[in-house]
């Protein structure tokens, strides 16, 4: 068994260099190896895992990885229902995003049961659900893999749930946020077992 400390972390995208900024500035010294998928930290027996942000939370959740960052977006939409769920053990402030409902702008707005019968694209099925299901709402959710935004002016759907941080994606394409489903950043997650307390030093 190797006594080395896991951490998964996302290998390219919006998260993965404000991840690795963050360990270094913990004083972890990563060695960014001929190895893609695995960085080692010369001064601690600690390995980065470096992988798509949609499967970290199955590696931690399994224990393949003890730690790991990933948006909180990402850790609510999850449906694995194989692997155990990971715990949640602090913000870490940056990733800041919300899902938020959006409809062409003028769209007249009086609170979720103006959500009623419509159809809404987004990327986020299991936790739009949630949403619609707490509010009483019924609605028809179109799942996408992206380009959520394109969908009203197609015709695909009347509004959209999707990431927004700037506004300027909606704005580009004549939409207008008008709901918070949830505000996102990133989160350190650990496995569901605990850790050796040798490696958790
Ligand atoms: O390859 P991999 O699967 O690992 O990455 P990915 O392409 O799935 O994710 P990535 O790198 O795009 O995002 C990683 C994480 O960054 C997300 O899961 C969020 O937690 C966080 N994050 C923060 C965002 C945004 N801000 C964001 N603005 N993720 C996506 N967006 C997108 C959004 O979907 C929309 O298309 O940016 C667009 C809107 O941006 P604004 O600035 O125009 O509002
Ligand atoms: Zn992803």
């Amino acid at each position: 068994m190797s006594a080395r400390l896991r951490i998964a972390i996302q290998k390219s995208g919006r998260l993965a260099d404000k991840s690795l900024e963050l360990l270094e500035a913990a004083g972890l010294r990563v060695l960014k190896g001929a190895n893609e998928l695995l960085y080692r930290i010369e001064n601690a027996p600690i390995d980065l895992l470096r992988v798509r942000d949609d499967d970290i939370p199955t590696f931690v959740g399994d224990g393949v990885a003890d730690l790991g960052i990933v948006g909180l977006n990402v850790l609510e939409e999850r449906e694995d229902g194989r692997s155990a769920e990971p715990v949640q053990v602090m913000n870490l402030g940056f990733g800041k995003c919300d899902l938020k409902i959006a409809a062409a702008i003028g769209f007249d707005y009086k609170g979720p049961r103006s959500l009623q019968g419509l159809r809404i694209a987004t990327t986020y099925p299991h936790v739009l659900n949630r949403f619609l299901a707490e509010n009483g709402v019924t609605a028809d959710i179109i799942t996408m893999r992206g380009a959520v935004e394109v969908a009203p002016r197609l015709k695909l759907a009347n509004a959209i749930c999707d990431l927004v941080s700037t506004g300027a994606t909606l704005e580009a394409n004549g939409l207008a946020p008008f709901e918070t489903v949830l505000r996102s950043e990133a989160v350190l997650i650990r496995a569901p077992k605990q850790i050796e307390p040798e490696l958790a030093k």
